[in-house]
């Protein structure tokens, strides 16, 4: 019977058609597409930090209307997904315990501090470009629930992506003041969301299984190199420059050649150990303590409905 299921498992992954939550599985596939959505569900609310402590400082109604409404796509972003990652048989609760223990991570680069209105900018452009380069390719995957969470998330990211390089482009525009807060973001930000695409291929522990059930479609290296050769002729275009001197564009191949990455400073805040760790679980876990009632109010909101409609009918 086991050997028939993972045939047809086999069977559908060949096909590129979609494994479904009712599908049967391999163990290894679920455990790690829990681990990979959870750790994006977890990405998306962890992020909502860095940008949120700007709302009260945009620098106008109109800025601060557009963040407020940019922060509250990423909350329901991490919405979809914990609904994706629910489908696998874990629940939400679960999912929270093991973020706020440590057991289950989120992306590295929310762990730096957002300094300046120009970082607001600048994740906008870099960090939500990054993710959106990711995730036209996990539009791919094989997880039916994921592919179709990715279908609206990359919709809302792209208005992300614009909204964040309209506010650099102001500040491109600007005084010198402004023009040099707009490279200092750049600096700061750039090779952490390189970091985001995760280690080199030859260094990665899942990419070659993700590859072969199709989970991930395109490897680490290759995503990066696709961001790299976007995001470089825009930085070019606001008048700005990478913090990489050995990036040169290579005629031969088409491609940006860029340095090395630190990736110590990557093992580092993967490990828990970055600027801005402890601030985001901290800060993580007492909101979700604190909002205990609200959770058991909804609760017993859906149990006095439910008791409600069973006693009518
Ligand atoms: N940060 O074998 P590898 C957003 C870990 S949110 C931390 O290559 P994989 C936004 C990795 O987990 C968008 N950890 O792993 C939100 C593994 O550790 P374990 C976030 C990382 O999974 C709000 C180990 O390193 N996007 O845009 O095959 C505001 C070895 O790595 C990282 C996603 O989450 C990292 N950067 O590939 C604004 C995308 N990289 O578990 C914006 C979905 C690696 O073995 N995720 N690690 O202990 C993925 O596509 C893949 O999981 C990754 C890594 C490409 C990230």
């Amino acid at each position: 019977m086991a050997v028939e299921h993972q045939v047809q498992f086999d069977r559908t992954i060949e096909a590129d058609e979609k494994i479904e939550p009712r599908d049967w599985m391999p163990d290894g596939y679920r455990s790690t597409l829990i681990r990979q959505i959870a750790q994006h569900a977890h990405s998306e609310v962890i992020g909502m930090q860095p940008e949120a402590n700007w709302i009260t400082r945009a620098p106008t109604l109109l800025r601060k209307a557009i963040l407020i409404a940019k922060v509250q796509d990423e909350a329901g972003h991490g919405l979809y997904l914990y609904s994706a990652t629910e489908t696998l048989g874990i629940s939400r609760d679960e999912l929270q315990e093991m973020l706020h223990s440590g057991r289950q991570k989120y992306s590295s680069i929310f762990n730096y501090p957002t300094l300046s209105w120009a970082d607001i900018g600048a994740i906008g452009w870099l960090v939500d470009g990054a993710a959106i380069v990711n995730q036209i390719m996990l539009q791919g995957t094989s997880y039916g629930p994921y592919s179709r969470a990715m279908v609206r998330i990359c919709k809302e990211e792209s208005f992300h992506a614009r909204q964040g390089y309209a506010i650099l482009m102001a500040l491109a525009k600007g005084t010198d003041e402004q023009k040099a807060m707009l490279q200092d973001a750049i600096d700061r930000w750039w090779w952490p969301s390189l970091m985001m695409f995760g280690p080199h291929d030859s260094d990665s522990t899942h990419t070659e299984q993700s590859m072969e059930w199709k989970i991930k479609r395109i490897s680490n290296d290759d995503l990066r190199q696709m961001y790299v050769d976007q995001t470089v002729p825009q930085a070019h275009y606001l008048g700005c420059s990478v913090p990489d001197p050995d990036l040169h564009f290579d005629e031969e191949s088409g491609h940006w050649n860029f340095g090395a990455i630190d990736w110590d400073e990557f093992w580092t805040v993967v490990k828990g150990n970055g600027p801005m760790n402890r601030e985001r679980i901290n800060h993580k876990t007492k909101v979700w303590d604190d909002g205990a009632w609200v959770r058991e109010a909804a609760v017993a909101y859906a149990e006095k409905q439910a008791s409600r409609s069973t006693k009518i009918a």
